[in-house]
């Protein structure tokens, strides 16, 4: 039987893709947590609430955490617009939110299940900073964490804040650093594989064309159209690259996995040019639990993922 799943969330134009993504492919999440990230908490958690609405799917939200553990607030509005969705068409109306202390809900989520002797598993697509004051207020529930996947960090070395540093990690590095030196399940989708899988602009055009007129193509389609124009601008190319959507087709489908490290996985904390940066370590000699790092998965299933997710309504 699978495992109840959580996502935690920081309502980017990748994160709304990632929870269409599951919800199309049979695992949507039973709850959500927010986070800031991407945007603010608060433009984060009414992204996720618009996403949700917009396919008429009814999952609790519990808005999380506004700030990071130890350093000043960063964003990424320049990749996911003032907005955080690219200005995509939003519903009149959305959900009201099920809780305000998402820190608290995973506690209680966790615990209950480590009491109950089972495991409900956590994708992560922001900043780690939730889990980390949830295994700090209640070290207990690591018995009911099932399997963690994390979008953050690097594998090779190659940052995209800075040289070093990945987005969701160099937010919130002390934060990271409390939940990869836990003893928990954990597949990390780092960043260098979210460059490396992508479809080429002119599948997407074809992809959408395939799909019924409606508000939740025109919904699908902005945020693509945000994540291809700001490609194109950094001279990408015209391109879809999947990133929290790998991580959530890693979750829907673990086989899709063609390639993949075991290693030891630190976070940098000194200031510098390294903060923020994950150290890998397939020796083992950094001493923290071994965690499985995705390097390759099957691009035609993601494709058809993606496919699934436009189509869904
Ligand atoms: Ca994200």
């Amino acid at each position: 039987m699978t495992n109840r799943l959580i996502l935690d969330t920081d309502g980017g134009i990748d994160d709304a893709q990632a929870l269409l993504l599951l919800i199309a492919n049979g695992r949507p999440p039973d709850a959500i947590t927010t986070v800031f990230g991407n945007v603010e908490l608060e433009a984060a958690t009414r992204n996720i609430l618009a996403t949700l609405a917009v396919v008429g799917a009814d999952i609790p939200v519990h808005a999380g955490t506004a700030e990071p553990l130890a350093q000043a607030l960063v964003h990424a509005k320049h990749v996911h617009g003032e907005d955080g969705l690219g200005g995509a068409p939003r519903p009149a109306t959305t959900a009201d939110l099920a809780g305000s202390d998402a820190v608290g809900f995973l506690m209680s989520a966790f615990g209950e299940a480590a009491a109950a002797g089972e495991r409900v598993d956590l994708l992560t697509i922001g900043p780690l900073t939730n889990l980390a004051l949830a295994l700090e207020g209640a070290p207990g529930i690591i018995d009911g964490i099932g399997r963690l996947t994390i979008m953050g960090g690097t594998v090779y070395g190659r940052g995209n804040v800075t040289p070093a540093a990945e987005f969701n990690v160099f937010a919130d590095p002390e934060a990271a650093a409390i939940v990869l030196r836990a003893a928990i399940d954990i597949v990390m989708v780092p960043w260098e594989p979210c460059l490396t899988h992508f479809l080429p602009g002119s599948e997407i055009d074809r992809l959408f064309d395939a799909v019924a007129e409606g508000p939740p193509k025109d919904f699908s389609w902005a945020l693509v159209q945000h994540a291809r124009k700001t490609d194109i601008a950094r001279g990408h190319g015209d391109r879809f690259r999947f990133i929290d959507p790998l991580a959530a087709a890693v979750v829907i489908e673990p086989g899709i996995v063609t390639a993949s490290l075991q290693a030891s996985v630190d976070v940098a904390l000194a200031p510098g040019i390294t903060r923020g940066m994950t150290v890998v370590d397939p020796s083992g000699r950094l001493g923290t639990p071994a965690v499985t790092l995705v390097e390759r998965a099957k691009i035609d299933r993601l494709a058809a993922f993606y496919a699934a997710s436009i189509a869904y309504r």
